[in-house]
């Protein structure tokens, strides 16, 4: 029986039709304890998901059907080093990575922590001797800038998390160059002095056209200056799993930073792909981050599904998604050096969750993934908050702060946690007519005029958000708020039954470009293409030429 036919989502179906007469601000009214009951701590993370649209039968519910799914069964396999990631044949274990306790985790009966440990140690001897300056370029100089060179999980965790922890940066500047497009390169390196630059070209394959390409690049650019090939090896430096590609590429094997493949390339920040973290805030913040997702994972792996943090925000992301049509997803961080982190939860959960098969390769019957956007407050409050307050979609959203802030000017943090908090409630509570008509008697307008602005002064209210708070975005709190998103995904994908770690559907586009690349340069024809296509490359080549 398919899990859209089973009794557990019938019944959630019939329930929601219930739900429709209800209204969050009924459902406080009727429970004073709804804030403390639809609530909870894990480790640094304090979650209030009050303002959703659920009761206890919802919950209870959306619990059996976690249960049914075989959800701690699941969960534990990943923690356990099975073969979870199916359709390419291997073990899902970024768990591993920031695994702090003496317990072993094996993968085929080896036991990888050792090699986990010696990685870190390579890369705490490393950091070190880069940011105390002994680590020289080849004229002698320290080293002032590093350029991460790499993309998609290569790129969006380091980068997020440096900006993430700009007040920790007290070592060299950190750029991330990952577009294949050179004015990316450019735009870097136009400001840099070679014999101070230290490259880092991370790729998990060591194939990807666009991180070979800008590696390239900035050798030539490099060598340009320095002319001789040995200096090579004091400015770059390689994270991949994929020895032979580094050899080949120019980079010696000592440079090298070794992971695995049982890392999926959005779950890598946590391996040798976060050497530019520790180079950017030193080993020691390094390990704090690892330190906080290890306390996620123990949350997620032993508290009871109905007090489990990601277990809740998975449950309640299939609830809007599979009965209340919800397509997209807004992430909301009032906190500056989060601007990245949308960009970076957008990878993991589209890339995870955008699958219309189930792990055995049936069609599915139900939605998946939704769209997941946001920028960090207060600027979306002046600009697509509209949409969400009055417009006609039902938009769930994740709203997330620091009580405390982490830069000089304090009086601007109660301005923004204001901000913050009043968003959730007008999202919620709305403004009904009788209060809108109120307002505007008190503003002096006539009667016409008062029932002509009435429709556009009401607000709905009833939508839903999540809160997110914890005292300041330290490493810990930072590396336990990753490691909650990355369990969130991985409970929807088991719930819709779905390979959360791999990505096939990046493959074909790539495939077509290697072809096209030719066509466009020798002006060939080497792929079969439809008539817009064809015209299309016709007319660049027709203008380059
Ligand atoms: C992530 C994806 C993808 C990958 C990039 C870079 O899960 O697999 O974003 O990280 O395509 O791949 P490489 O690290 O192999 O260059």
């Amino acid at each position: 029986m398919t899990m859209t036919h089973s009794a557990i989502w019938q019944a959630l179906q019939t329930h929601r039709q219930t739900l429709s007469a209800l209204h969050l601000r009924d459902l406080f009214a009727q429970d004073p304890q709804r804030f403390s009951r639809y609530s909870l701590q894990a480790g640094p993370l304090f979650l209030d998901y009050s303002k959703n649209l659920i009761t206890d039968e919802t919950l209870s519910l959306l619990v059996s059907l976690a249960q049914q799914r075989g959800l701690p069964k699941a969960v534990e396999a990943m923690f356990s080093g099975e073969k979870i990631n199916r359709s390419e044949q291997r073990a899902v274990l970024h768990t591993a990575l920031r695994n702090r306790s003496t317990q072993a985790v094996f993968v085929d009966n080896r036991d990888v922590m050792p090699d986990i440990r010696r990685v870190l140690a390579q890369m705490d001897q490393f950091s070190t001797a880069v940011r105390s300056g002994q680590w020289r370029g080849y004229s002698g100089k320290p080293i002032e800038d590093v350029v991460n060179i790499g993309i998609g999980g290569s790129d969006l965790g380091p980068a997020m998390v440096c900006a993430a922890l700009a007040a920790d940066c007290d070592g060299p500047r950190l750029h991330f160059v990952s577009n294949v497009d050179g004015a990316h390169l450019w735009s870097v390196l136009k400001n840099l002095n070679p014999e101070q630059t230290l490259f880092i070209v991370a790729s998990k394959t060591f194939t990807t056209q666009e991180t070979l390409l800008n590696a390239h690049s900035a050798r030539h650019w490099f060598l340009q200056q320095a002319r001789e090939e040995k200096f090579i090896a004091r400015h770059f430096v390689a994270l991949s799993t994929n020895r032979a590609g580094v050899v080949a590429f120019g980079i010696d094997p000592a440079n090298m930073f070794e992971f695995w493949d049982w890392v999926g390339g959005r779950y890598s920040l946590w391996s040798a792909i976060g050497l530019p973290i520790a180079l950017a805030v030193g080993m020691q913040r390094f390990e704090s981050l690892l330190d906080g997702a290890y306390a996620m994972d123990q949350h997620f792996r032993e508290a009871p599904l109905h007090a489990n943090m990601p277990v809740l925000l998975g449950l309640l992301g299939v609830w809007y998604i599979n009965f209340f049509q919800a397509q997209t997803q807004v992430i909301l961080p009032y906190d500056q050096g989060l601007h990245r982190f949308v960009s970076y939860i957008q990878q993991l959960s589209m890339e995870s969750t955008g699958k219309s098969v189930t792990n055995a390769g049936q069609p599915v019957d139900y939605a998946t993934g939704s769209i997941v956007w946001g920028s960090p407050g207060t600027n979306g409050q002046h600009a697509y908050f509209q949409l969400l307050h009055q417009g006609t979609l039902l938009i769930p959203a994740d709203f997330i702060a620091p009580i405390r802030p982490r830069h000089p000017f304090t009086a601007h943090h109660p301005v923004l946690l204001a901000n913050f908090l009043a968003q959730t409630e007008a999202l919620m509570t709305g403004k009904t007519a009788a209060q809108a008509r109120a307002e505007l008697q008190q503003q002096g307008h006539t009667p016409e005029r008062i029932e002509a602005l009435l429709p556009h002064k009401c607000f709905a209210g009833n939508r839903p958000s999540n809160t997110l708070l914890f005292d300041t975005l330290d490493p810990y709190t930072l590396g336990a708020l990753i490691a909650l998103y990355e369990h969130k995904t991985l409970v929807q994908s088991l719930i819709w039954d779905i390979n959360a770690f791999d990505q096939w559907g990046v493959e074909l586009g790539k495939q077509l470009a290697r072809g096209i690349e030719k066509e466009l340069l020798e002006a060939q024809w080497t792929l079969p293409h439809d008539a817009s296509t064809q015209g299309l490359i016709q007319w660049i080549r027709a203008r380059q030429s």
